[in-house]
Parts: C-alpha cells; sequence; structure tokens
C-alpha cells in the first residue's frame, strides 16, 4: 500500500527548478571532492522525528495526523510505519536511517513481550532493507522516556534502573547489529542531574563510565563492529547533561580510557545550547580524530531550546561539511536529520519538503565547502597567519628546543614584531562570495 500518493521519486532538477518536489542542488551521482554526493554526504532519516512525532509540544497534544497511524491495534501501527518509512526514504532518496528501539516497535507487557515485538518489526524493516537497498547508520535506546528514567538509566541513583537500562541497550545492540547498523549512538537523555543537593556525580559518572564499557565489551562478544557514538548536549531534559558538548566528552572519555571506541555525534543544536556554533564543536571533534557523524538541524536564534529544525542556513551547512571534509569525509558516520517539522507543517507534502531544504542545504554546503578547500581561499590565509611558527624562535617553539629561559632570552634581545590583521570580514565576504558563485 502506498502511503504517499501523488508523490513521486524526488529528483534532481537543477538550482532554477521551480518544482518543489525537486532536487536544486542535491544530485547523487554527481561526484564533488572525488566522492559522489550521495557517498560525501550519506543522509539518514530519523524515524522518531519522522514517523512517530505528532506535533504535541507543552500547550497541546497532537496536530499532525498520519494516514499510517490509523488503527487502534499498535503492531500494525508499527508495521504500516515500516512501510511508509521505506516508501518514504525511496521517494526521498534517503540511503539511511537511524531509529530508537522504541520509535520502531510498542512497549509490551514486561521486557520480554517488549522485546519479542521488537524482533517481529525488524523482520519487517530487514525486508524492507532488501527489497529497497536502504541500510541502517545507527540504532541507540530510548533510556529517558518511560518513568522509570526519572533519576537516569546509566546514571540513577536507583541500580535496578541501571540494570534494566543496561537490558535495554543489551537488545538495542542486537537489533542493530542484525540490521547491519555502521555506529551505534549513546545520546544520554536523562544522564544529567538537576541539583547537587541530592546528586553524587562522582557515582554517577563512574557507573555511567561503566555501562559504557559493558556495552565494548558486549560488542565484542556478539561481533558488533559499529562505531560507538557519544551525542553531546549541555541541557534539556536535565538542567546539567554529563555529555555537555566535545570538550567534556573527550574529557570524561580520557578518564575512563574509553577514547579508542568511541567517537563523537556532533548534533548542531545541542551545539548551539552550549553556547557553541556547531562548526566548533565539528573542528573540536575533528582535530582530536574523534568526529563521528552528525545530527544534523538548527535552533532558532530566538528561542533557546532544542527547536530541532530542518537545517537550511547555508553558512552553517558550508562550514559543517568544511570541517568534513577537512576530516577526510565521513566513514562510518553520515548526516542524519534529527529535525522536525513545525507543529503547523501537518501534511505528508511537509515532509518530503523538509528533507529537499535539508538534503539541498548541506548538498550546497558541500559544494562551496570543496571549492573553499580546493582554492586554498582560507587555509592560505590561516598558513600565512602563522607563518611565525614556521622559522626561527617560532620553529624552536614548535620543535619544543626552547623553554622560559630561551624565550626570556630571546625576548629580551628581539620584543615583538608588529601584529597583522586576523581580516575577519575579508575572509567572512569571501565565503559570501562562494556561497554566492559555486
Ligand atoms: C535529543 C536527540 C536524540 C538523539 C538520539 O535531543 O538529539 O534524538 O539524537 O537519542
Ligand atoms: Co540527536
Amino acid at each position: 500500500m502506498a502511503f504517499f500518493k501523488g508523490i513521486d521519486k524526488i529528483k534532481y532538477e537543477g538550482p532554477n527548478s521551480k518544482n518543489p518536489l525537486s532536487f536544486k542542488h542535491y544530485n547523487p551521482n554527481e561526484v564533488v571532492a572525488g566522492k559522489t554526493m550521495k557517498e560525501q554526504l550519506r543522509f539518514a532519516m530519523s524515524y522518531w522525528h519522522t514517523f512517530t512525532y505528532m506535533g504535541g509540544d507543552q500547550f497541546g497534544g497532537a496536530s499532525i495526523c498520519r494516514p499510517w497511524d490509523q488503527t487502534e491495534d499498535t503492531m500494525e501501527q508499527a508495521i504500516n510505519r515500516v512501510h511508509a518509512a521505506f516508501e518514504f526514504m525511496e521517494k526521498a532518496q534517503i540511503p539511511f536511517f537511524c531509529f530508537h528501539d522504541r520509535d520502531i516497535a510498542p512497549l509490551g507487557k514486561d521486557l520480554k513481550e517488549t522485546n519479542e515485538r521488537l524482533d517481529i518489526i525488524v523482520d519487517v524493516i530487514k525486508k524492507e532493507m532488501a527489497r529497497t537497498g536502504i541500510k541502517c547508520l545507527w540504532g541507540t535506546t530510548n533510556a529517558f522516556g518511560d518513568g522509570k528514567f526519572v533519576h537516569g538509566a546509566g546514571t540513577s541513583c536507583n541500580a535496578t534502573v541501571f540494570a534494566y537500562a543496561a537490558a535495554q541497550i543489551k537488545k538495542a545492540m542486537e537489533i542493530t547489529k542484525e540490521l547491519g547498523g555502521e555506529n551505534y549512538v549513546f545520546w544520554g537523555g536523562r544522564e544529567g542531574y538537576e541539583t547537587l543537593l541530592n546528586t553524587d556525580t562522582e557515582l554517577e559518572l563512574d557507573n555511567y563510565a561503566r555501562l559504557l564499557q559493558m556495552a565494548v565489551d558486549y560488542a565484542e562478544e556478539i561481533g558488533f563492529t559499529g562505531q560507538f557514538l557519544i551525542e553531546p548536549k549541555p541541557k534539556e531534559p536535565t538542567k546539567h547533561q554529563y555529555d555537555f558538548d566535545t570538550a567534556s566528552v573527550l574529557a570524561f572519555l580520557r578518564k575512563y580510557n574509553l577514547q579508542e571506541k568511541f567517537k563523537i555525534n556532533v548534533e548542531a543544536n545541542h551545539a548551539t545550547l552550549a553556547q557553541h556554533t556547531f562548526q566548533h564543536e565539528l573542528n573540536q571533534a575533528r582535530i582530536n580524530g574523534v568526529l563521528g557523524s552528525i545530527d544534523a538541524n538548527q535552533g532558532d536564534t530566538l528561542l533557546g531550546w532544542d527547536t530541532d529544525q530542518f537545517p537550511t542556513n547555508l553558512y552553517d551547512t558550508t562550514m559543517a561539511m568544511y570541517e568534513v571534509l577537512l576530516a577526510g569525509g565521513f566513514t562510518t558516520g553520515g548526516l542524519n536529520f534529527d529535525a522536525k517539522v513545525r507543529r503547523a507543517s501537518f501534511d505528508e507534502y511537509d515532509l518530503f519538503y523538509a528533507y529537499i531544504a535539508g538534503m539541498d542545504a548541506f548538498a550546497k554546503g558541500l559544494k562551496v565547502a570543496a571549492r573553499l578547500i580546493e582554492d586554498r581561499a582560507l587555509e592560505d590565509f590561516k598558513e600565512k597567519r602563522y607563518a611565525s611558527y614556521k622559522e626561527g624562535i617560532g620553529k624552536d617553539i614548535i620543535e619544543n628546543k626552547v623553554g622560559f629561559k630561551e624565550l626570556e632570552a630571546y625576548a629580551l634581545e628581539h620584543g615583538v614584531t608588529p601584529n597583522e590583521s586576523g581580516r575577519q570580514e575579508l575572509l567572512e565576504s569571501i565565503v559570501n562570495q562562494y556561497i554566492l558563485e559555486a
């Protein structure tokens, strides 16, 4: 059964097309920076925002009523959603999907029945994957929505909740392996705290690390070779989330000797909640060799929360792809649209318009970034800016040949040479020029 009647496969029609159901920039087989756009961008659909979000917010319930949900039977609904999801991905040319365990199958009366339900749906998904060639970018566990996770999952003060979370992750890892998932994500939904008056942060962090180590051990046991990812977020749902940003996740991983096993899944709107730019977070992940994957979305500059909007800001997508290309491109990761349509964008066309907008914004960003790099439009300037480290005293510093005494002697004898302009405005206008031209 087709759920998206009247919508054909979305095709590339070029930047001048007026057809809203066409790509203006995403041309899957066009080669950019040595790979096809499909290979460079590795777009993924988020199962939760696309197929389980009904438009509810703090002030009201559902505003979205999907044709595939029109049944009382929750298992039938879950199966319908699989068919709708694959029809959608096929038509929108999205080669991957990402999911939480709880997105794909409804809870049963207990963990056993919940797991059996998952197995049934996983079989349906596997058939659809075989039929379409669409793959799983990553799986994850929803260990934050259910009431039992009120104090956290891996960081709960209640050891039985820790055990339950571990059981849930075990199953989600098994499913992700079965679906050929290329990564497994940890987003610490409720791994944080509201008040230090009742919180033992040391024990909670130790336990969180224990949970991650168990996942690493279990992956080895079952032969799951996907990449583990941690997705930082500074706040929401708790006031303070332990995985605040890339830097704090790195410090955590290094403390618990997990740095070889985990990379970062950078989400744009989480970066801005941490008062960083999206590019800053990608940059920090890149220079530390842990840029794993991206949750592509954007916030609203006037709203202080995680609005998870589809990314349309070309400056952000350009500089994001700039970092990805400098990192050598994605390996197991990709661009997962962890983004939802606005609650007033409630029909099925909006899903297509939203994904097309996001995919085109990143395709354009990729093209611009590739040209900026190819022309060394920024890199030449940067190289010149740091040229003082290429010779003389600068070279000695870089080669660790000098200490305070030698540097004092140098400063006493030579003083400092005049500084040169940082040229920020010029560089900004160069980026503008590339965005307008590429
Ligand atoms: C929440 C968020 C999650 C993770 C996966 O802000 O981004 O959807 O991406 O659990
Ligand atoms: Co996310």
